[in-house]
């Protein structure tokens, strides 16, 4: 080979591997609204929001809009420059705020602590504004007048086709926290602008994306101060009712977070907070165990007998046995066999899945297999508490025997 061609051949190679870049699937989530939505960082230090390692694997794109604003394309704060980003505090507003950001950053936390991953965040916030901002029949009489309708759309459709070649998405959730500017006629339609403002937006997305917002669910958080005037009220009220009648709409409550002293914004921790309260509605919604019971591997069936976790349910739930599943989802808890989400995986989740294993008609479950588990240190406790649960059990069989004569001969096998 002579060096020329040799050359070559390494740059294919080289281009070849630059330009294998993985496909990604991403969960896209948008969030709009006033100041609480764009996030103050005025009156308080420290203002920022730390560090977590889920916020370099979060992907953000963003453009947030001036509080005078009054045209349309709007004047900014700043943006993303088209580009998908990391996620991080956004361009301030040359006063007292040095930086803005909001609820997602403890929303994009939460969710990547409960393995949740390929996550964008489209953020397109205004400071200050009532609804009529996002109402689409105001922009299209009047783009100035309503302009956040008209930045929101645009801000998405760019969003969405900032990501890379081959890379596609399911919009999973709308979040919206508005109102605290609302004037009385805004209040009085904070329910129907809401609704419309969803339908709008979900149908503009499935035009250029067919079906990608199909699925997507709304988050409403209560808006700061929502009992300090009428307007602020009524606007809370009627977004509750929105969401009371609509399994798609979840509202958050945040009157029990304090404010900054001046009484309107929520501060570093409140903020984190309220993402985290967003991020539990969407992991809550999206990561549900599947309803049978038993399933400690969520493949749709009780079974087992072939020692594979993927298909096997007790030795699915061996793997997990006293796993600490305090804080997972309620999907990562049944997988790690604490069928009753109570925190760990314990003896009561043994008899859940026991008691499945006989509903299903499948092979008995060896309780010795769990004393083989645990390291030598703590067998002993474990034989104790062992023939402390085979006495419950006995005495829970004899209950179901006074029921169900037929399966006291199912009991327990002991090897
Ligand atoms: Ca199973
Ligand atoms: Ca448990």
């Amino acid at each position: 080979m002579t060096a020329g061609i040799f050359l070559i051949l390494c740059e294919c190679l080289a281009m070849s591997v630059t330009m294998t870049v993985r496909a990604v699937e991403f969960d896209v989530y948008i969030l709009t609204g006033q100041s609480n939505s764009l996030g103050t960082t005025a009156l308080e230090t420290p203002f920022d929001p730390g560090t977590d390692p889920a916020d370099a694997a979060t992907s953000f794109f963003w453009s947030n809009v001036q509080a005078s604003n009054a045209v349309y394309p709007p004047a900014l704060y700043g943006d993303s420059d088209g580009a998908i980003t990391a996620l991080q505090m956004q361009q301030a507003d040359g006063g007292a705020n040095s930086n803005f950001w909001g609820p997602e950053f403890g929303m994009a936390r939460t969710m990547s602590g409960a393995g949740l991953s390929d996550i964008l965040v489209i953020k397109v916030s205004r400071g200050g504004g009532g609804n009529g901002y996002w109402d689409k029949t105001i922009f299209d009489g009047s783009n100035n007048n309503g302009h956040m309708w008209g930045h929101l759309r645009d801000t998405v459709d760019l969003g969405l086709a900032a990501m890379g070649d081959g890379d596609t998405f399911e919009v999973k959730g709308f979040i919206y926290l508005q109102g605290e500017s609302n004037s009385a006629a805004e209040a009085a339609s904070a329910d129907t602008r809401l609704g419309s403002l969803i339908n709008n937006l979900k149908s503009h997305i499935n035009t250029a994306y067919p079906n990608t917002a199909d699925n997507m669910q709304t988050v409403v958080g209560e808006i700061a101060a929502s009992g300090s005037n009428a307007n602020r009220i009524q606007t809370t009220q009627l977004q509750m009712a929105l969401a009371a009648g609509d399994p798609d709409i979840t509202f958050v409550t945040t009157n029990d977070l304090p404010l900054k002293s001046d009484g309107i914004h929520f501060g570093r921790d409140e903020k984190l907070t309220i993402g985290e309260r967003f991020a539990n509605v969407f992991i809550g919604l999206s990561e549900q165990p599947n309803g049978v019971i038993g399933d400690v591997n969520q493949d749709g069936l009780v079974s087992t007998g072939t020692g594979n976790p993927a298909d096997d349910d007790v030795t699915a739930f061996i793997a997990g046995w006293q796993t600490d599943t305090v804080g997972l989802t309620d999907l990562q808890k049944t997988l790690s066999g604490d069928l009753n989400l109570s925190g760990r995986t314990t003896l009561a989740d043994a008899f859940i899945l026991h008691e499945a294993l006989a509903a299903a008609g499948a092979d008995d479950f060896n309780i010795a297999l769990l004393t083989e588990v645990p390291e030598p240190s703590t067998t002993m406790l474990l034989v104790v508490v062992v023939a402390g649960w085979l006495l419950v059990w006995r005495l829970r069989l004899a209950e179901l025997y006074e029921l169900q004569p037929g399966r006291l001969f199912r009991g327990f096998r002991i090897s």
